[in-house]
């Protein structure tokens, strides 16, 4: 087989976002895209030339067709061994324990997430080093800088390789091992949790749950340890095949575009329980019967129960949350004397404190949830996580959550999202605010008295890097908050999120609707950023 070196220019707009370079479909497709891309990768990330590396995408459209580009490149490139999920398929999470568990040398993701998948619609591709976390800014930016350089790059001229097969094949010099998708991953989670117990909760005859997967990467995973090893009714998994489009929707655990779910766990015939993830698998919702558990308040029942699940028997050392995620974490962590970390939003900046072992959980408003067991978010351990206390607990999800609410104060949550508006007045948008920073404290808006307002800045404990201009935030006396930031994952315009909390600490008021209670701080943050005068929408895209 001959290496074939092909002479490429440079494309100036290769910077991975949050979570990786995500771009259409089409721009993927552009020749030599991908390939500029993962060259970048190859020349900044040297170990992986004689090293292993492990291969996987979330099952979207064009996921096998850069499979293919990528095998051929990883064998131009030196790589000694590719571990690929079968079918080209590996969850997010997955992927982040195959890199543990075989000390590989980092991992290529396929995958836009949440984001909708087809011809027309996204893709993206991240790397993994070899902590199985999303490469950290340093990372990334050495990839980006190389993109813009970029002169030529090296691929091997083959036959298509046979992605189903499980086994072993080469590639030039170049092993490819093509393995279970799903069972590393699987019997990590029979060692953090109490599968016995979750199984007698199964078959008790009063406990039924069902799972959406979204047409996406999970349904594999789901039914494999749901319905299989933990003998839950066939059919708990719904939409559990995964498909290129995702069956045409969103593939995003939310109450918008979860409605199938929301509909099962409504009424009254409701399930017990509810719960869905994201196209890749790092998200997850949790519904209870006719309840919705916000994210944020996940992350605290987690932290506060811990210690009654196998796996974390013997404590957490701390907890980190993103900095637009509610506070509820930190009251849980002052409880129980432990470190809360406020982070930028994105999965990468949890993994220092984890290889630290600063923090043993952490979440992000935007239904992710993870531990110290991988280094990704992973939706069906949260799931699992659930199911194992509510089977050690024996009560209802919203039983839990209240009695949480009452012990810990409420922290009311919602999130406006305003997507593909104009990015320069997105951009307009937030230099308005930050020239308002120095003005703001002090001043009382409609009863509510500004205590802080910043831009939000990280120094990381771990290596002492510093991020900057990560959101506007603004902070009430009572507690309450009012964050602004642009996202960093979204291929169109720009999109304006918009964050709201607010904190209730009397029982009494604790079951109020959160439209209401977020009325007035809704108003506040609408003319303060001239949200309608600027980006023209009277409102937003998504309410979460
Ligand atoms: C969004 C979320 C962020 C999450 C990121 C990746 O980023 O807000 O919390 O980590 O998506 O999630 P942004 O920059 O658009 O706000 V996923 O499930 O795409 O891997
Ligand atoms: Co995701």
């Amino acid at each position: 087989m001959d290496t074939v070196t092909i002479t490429t220019q440079p494309f100036s707009d290769q910077r991975p976002g949050t979570s990786g370079l995500r771009k259409k479909v089409k721009a993927f497709q552009v020749p030599h895209y991908l390939e500029n891309f993962v060259q970048a990768i190859f020349d900044t990330q040297t170990d992986l030339r004689g090293g292993t590396v492990a291969l996987g995408g979330d099952g979207r459209f064009y996921n096998r067709e850069a499979i293919q580009i990528i095998l051929r490149m990883a064998a131009a490139n030196g790589v000694k061994r590719v571990l690929l999920g079968q079918g080209g398929l590996l969850s997010t999470p997955a992927a982040s324990c195959l890199i543990r568990n075989y000390k590989t040398n980092g991992g290529i993701i396929l995958s836009a997430s949440h984001n909708p998948g087809g011809p027309d619609e996204d893709f993206g591709i991240k790397f993994n080093t070899p902590n199985g976390g999303p490469a950290p800014e340093s990372v990334t930016e050495a990839i980006f800088e190389r993109t813009k350089s970029i002169t030529e790059y090296a691929i091997i001229e083959s036959q298509a390789v046979d992605l189903d097969q499980p086994g072993e094949l080469t590639l030039g010099d170049t092993r490819i091992q093509i393995i279970d998708s799903v069972k590393d991953y699987a019997d990590m989670m029979m060692q953090l949790f109490d599968f016995e117990r979750i199984h007698q909760l199964f078959n008790s005859g009063v406990f039924s749950m069902r799972f959406d997967a979204m047409h996406a990467v999970t349904g594999p995973y789901a039914k494999y340890i749901l319905e299989g090893l933990l003998g839950a009714q066939p059919g708990t998994v719904i939409n559990g095949e995964p498909k290129v489009d995702f069956g045409g929707g969103h593939p995003d655990p939310n109450l918008a575009h979860a409605h199938e779910l929301v509909s099962l766990t409504s009424g009254p015939n409701a399930v017990d329980f509810g719960a869905a993830s994201d196209g890749d698998g790092d998200r997850n919702m949790i519904l209870g019967r006719n309840f919705f558990v916000t994210p944020s308040d996940s992350l605290a029942v987690m932290a506060a129960n811990a210690h009654l699940i196998k796996g974390y028997a013997t404590g957490i050392s701390g907890v980190a949350r993103s900095m637009p995620t509610s506070q509820a974490a930190d009251r849980v962590a002052e409880r129980l004397g432990l470190t809360c970390y406020e982070t930028p939003t994105g999965w990468k900046f949890f993994g220092n404190l984890l290889d630290a072992g600063k923090i043993s959980l952490c979440g992000e408003e935007s239904f992710g949830t993870g531990s110290n067991h991988i280094r990704e978010k992973d939706g069906l351990w949260a799931v699992l996580f659930w199911l194992n206390l509510l089977a050690v607990k024996q009560q209802s999800v919203e039983m839990i959550v209240k009695a949480h609410w009452k012990s810990f104060g409420r922290n009311y949550y919602t999130r406006y999202d305003y997507e593909a508006i104009d990015k320069p007045a997105a951009e307009g948008l937030m230099v308005h605010l930050r020239s308002k920073l120095g003005s703001l404290p002090g001043q009382t808006l409609d009863n509510y008295q500004i205590a802080y307002a910043d831009d939000f800045a990280y120094a990381d404990p771990v290596d002492g890097n510093r991020t900057e201009h990560q959101g506007i935030r603004i902070g009430f006396e009572d507690g309450s908050r009012i964050v602004f930031r642009l996202s960093g994952t979204g291929t169109e315009g720009a999109t304006l999120r918009l964050y709201l909390e607010a904190f209730e600490p009397d029982p009494s008021k604790q079951t109020q609707s959160t439209e209401t209670v977020m009325e007035r701080l809704v108003n506040i943050a609408l003319a303060l950023a001239e949200i309608g005068q600027r980006t023209g929408r009277t409102e937003p895209t998504v309410i979460t």
